[in-house]
């Protein structure tokens, strides 16, 4: 990795892996002056900030900054922070390890589904050896909500095992080897007797509660759902119910109305769940910094943004 002559004043609040966002800095770039919270000293006025879930009101605190870029791809507890400076463009994370993360745990989890391994789990548990009937790729739908960077990325990688492949999101557009699907008017259709159904969501207004009794009731029988956007976007009880009725067969979540899962939450225990700890996918301080400061010199040599949030939208 080359190093860079990008200077600036950065603040800096993570999530965890803190000593290897510093490195990553002080290897690629160290004239960036990073200030690290809870250090963050109160007289010391920053250019940038780089945040995953910073305290409320702090970042209002920062009369110069130029922008705040999300630590995450996923915005929305950025966006609802009502002390947010007005103004300052936030930009979301689009780092090629998070993108090819999740499109890894995408394939892994739709083929576990496909090839029905929640049952053999199940029948493992109970030493009992029994042969399901396969079915092939060609015979299986798999949709993914939410055709943005993740979700595009997530379907081309589908795309050599054969499924029927269907995309849905705001606006049109192509989408290889997937049929696409926009707006709430084509909801149903992009639904419609789905087998595996895939939540790559963001989380706004439009999109909380959309994985609910009635879009479970409209995928085919013994569907499979997996929930990789936000916890939001789950109506819980929807879902287990949908799990008692065998309309939905199994469901692999990794992201939570409240993280961490409450240990007494009974998604840790159902046997056709597979629960995992928002690890879908993570950015890579690595190759993330490098993105961060591509996008530090397109702003000094007076390039607007890439991958700002547009604040009305929500996303
Ligand atoms: P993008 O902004 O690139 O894509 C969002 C997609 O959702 C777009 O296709 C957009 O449509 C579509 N969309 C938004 N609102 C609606 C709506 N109301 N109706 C239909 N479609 C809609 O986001 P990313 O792909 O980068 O990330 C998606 C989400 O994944 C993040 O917001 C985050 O919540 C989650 N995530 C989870 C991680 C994990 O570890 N579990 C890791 C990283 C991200 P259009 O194309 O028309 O704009
Ligand atoms: C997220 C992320 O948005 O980890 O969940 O990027």
């Amino acid at each position: 990795m080359t190093q860079r002559s990008t200077a600036c004043t950065l603040l800096f609040h993570g999530k965890e892996r803190e000593s290897q966002w510093r490195d990553a800095f002080r290897v690629q770039a160290p004239n960036v002056k990073l200030h690290v919270w809870p250090n963050w000293d109160p007289e010391y006025r920053a250019e940038f900030a780089l945040v995953w879930q910073p305290p409320r009101g702090e970042l209002a605190r920062q009369p110069s900054l130029k922008a705040i870029f999300s630590i995450g791809a996923g915005i929305d507890h950025l966006a609802s922070d009502p002390d947010l400076p007005p103004g300052v463009p936030l930009v979301r994370m689009v780092d090629p390890t998070l993108t090819a993360g999740m499109s890894e745990f995408v394939v892994m989890s739709v083929l576990h589904h496909h090839r029905g391994m929640t049952i053999y789990a199940q029948q493992q548990r109970e030493s009992r050896w029994q042969v399901c009937d396969p079915v092939p790729a060609s015979r299986r739908s798999v949709g993914v909500m939410g055709a943005g960077v993740l979700g595009r990325d997530a379907l081309a990688k589908l795309r050599p095992f054969g499924f029927e492949l269907r995309a849905w999101g705001r606006s049109a557009r192509e989408i290889p080897g997937a049929a696409h699907f926009h707006g709430e008017s084509r909801l149903d259709a992009f639904l419609s007797g789905l087998d595996i159904l895939v939540c790559l969501l963001p989380l706004t207004g439009k999109t909380t509660g959309i994985l609910c009794k009635r879009t479970f009731s409209l995928l085919a029988d013994g569907a499979a759902v997996i929930s990789v956007g936000r916890g939001e976007h789950l109506v819980e009880n929807d879902l287990i119910d949908a799990l008692e009725s065998g309309k939905v067969r199994a469901a692999t979540l990794d992201v939570f109305r409240e993280e961490p899962l409450p240990e007494t939450h009974p998604f840790w225990r159902h046997p056709g769940v597979v629960v995992t700890p928002h690890i879908a996918s993570m950015t890579s301080p690595h190759t993330a910094v490098a993105g961060i400061l591509d996008q530090i010199d397109a702003y000094h040599a007076g390039r607007p943004f890439l991958h700002a949030v547009d604040m009305v939208r929500g996303y």
